[in-house]
C-alpha cells in the first residue's frame, strides 16, 4: 500500500442547527461516542466545535476543557480545537481557545466571505494567533479557503518561522461560499502555490463539493478532511448518518488509491507533536 492517508474527522461545526439534523454531535457524550466510532472507522484527528446546553455554539471555556476532555476519556485522536469558532464569535475569545490544552489548533490564513456573513481573520489576529500557537507548542493547522490564503502563510512563516514542532501542516477548505471553489483545477492551483516550509496538505470540499475535493486531494497525494461540518449529505437528497459514515466513505476512497489510514501515532509525527 502508499503513504499513509490522514482521516480527519470535523463531526460538528459551528453552522448546522441540531433542530435540523438530530445525528448531529452536540454533547460531550455524543462527541465521545462520535470519536470513538471514528477512530474505529479510521480517523486520526478530530476537529472540534463545542456547543452550549441549548446546542448553540459555544468557546466557553469551561465547555471547551469539558469536549476536550470526552474525547480523550473515549480515543485517541489527536484533539484539534476551531480557533474559527461560528462567524459571531469576538476575536478575543477566539485567541483563548488554546488554554483549553489542545494537540492542535485551526488556524485561518484570512478573512472571508462566509455566505451573508464574514468569518473576520485579520492579519494581527492571524499573527498573534500564530505566536500562542508556537509558544504553548500546539500544532497549527493552518486553514486556507482562497489562494490568497495560500500566500499568506508564506508570508507569516518567512516572519515568525516555523511551528513549535517544525511541521507544517494545512487544510484547503474548499467550496464556502465567499471562497475557492471545491474543484480539482482550484486545489492544483492552491498545491502549486505552497510555500516551501509546508510538509503536509488535507482538502476539504464543502457541500456537493465533497467527493470531488476527496478524489483530487488523493489523485495529489493529499490528506482529507470530512465530517458532518462540512457536509450532511451521503448522496444527493440522502441524509449523512453518522460521522463515522463520512470516514468509512474516506476510507474507502483511499483505499481504491492504494493508502493506508494514518493512526493518531502517525498524525502526532505528522504534526511534530512530541
Ligand atoms: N465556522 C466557520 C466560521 C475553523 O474551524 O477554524 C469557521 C471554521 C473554521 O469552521
Ligand atoms: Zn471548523
Amino acid at each position: 500500500m502508499g503513504d499513509p492517508l490522514l482521516i480527519t474527522v470535523a463531526p460538528t461545526g459551528a453552522e448546522t442547527a441540531k433542530s435540523d439534523c438530530p445525528q448531529l454531535p452536540t454533547t460531550p457524550e455524543e462527541l465521545a461516542a462520535t470519536a470513538a466510532e471514528c477512530e474505529a472507522a479510521g480517523a486520526a484527528m478530530i476537529h472540534i466545535h463545542v456547543r452550549d446546553a441549548e446546542h448553540r455554539p459555544t468557546l466557553d471555556q469551561g465547555m471547551l476543557r469539558e469536549w476536550v476532555a470526552a474525547v480523550r476519556s473515549s480515543s485517541s485522536l489527536v484533539v484539534q480545537l476551531s480557533t474559527g469558532g461560528s462567524v459571531h464569535d469576538p476575536l478575543e475569545e477566539r485567541l483563548k481557545v488554546l488554554d483549553a490544552a489542545p494537540d492542535s489548533c485551526s488556524l485561518t490564513m484570512g478573512t472571508t466571505n462566509f455566505g451573508d456573513d464574514v468569518f473576520l481573520n485579520p492579519w494581527p489576529f492571524v499573527a498573534e494567533l500564530y505566536q500562542l500557537a508556537q509558544s504553548t507548542g500546539i500544532a497549527p493547522e493552518f486553514e486556507l479557503f482562497d489562494l490568497g490564503h495560500v500566500h499568506s502563510l508564506g508570508r507569516l512563516l518567512a516572519k515568525y518561522g516555523p511551528p513549535a514542532g517544525g511541521k507544517v501542516h494545512v487544510d484547503f477548505v474548499m467550496g464556502v461560499p465567499g471562497g475557492m471553489p471545491g474543484t480539482a483545477p482550484a486545489l492544483v492551483a492552491g498545491v502549486a502555490a505552497l510555500p516551501p516550509g509546508v510538509t503536509s496538505w488535507s482538502a476539504t470540499g464543502i457541500g456537493r463539493s465533497t467527493l470531488s475535493v476527496a478524489m483530487a486531494s488523493l489523485s495529489m497525494g493529499g490528506h482529507l478532511r470530512v465530517g458532518m461540518e462540512d457536509v450532511l449529505t451521503i448522496s444527493r437528497g440522502v441524509p449523512v448518518e453518522s460521522n463515522a459514515q463520512l470516514v468509512s466513505r474516506a476510507v474507502e476512497l483511499g483505499r481504491l488509491a492504494q493508502r493506508t489510514p494514518m493512526t493518531p501515532a502517525e498524525c502526532r509525527t505528522l504534526l511534530g507533536l512530541g
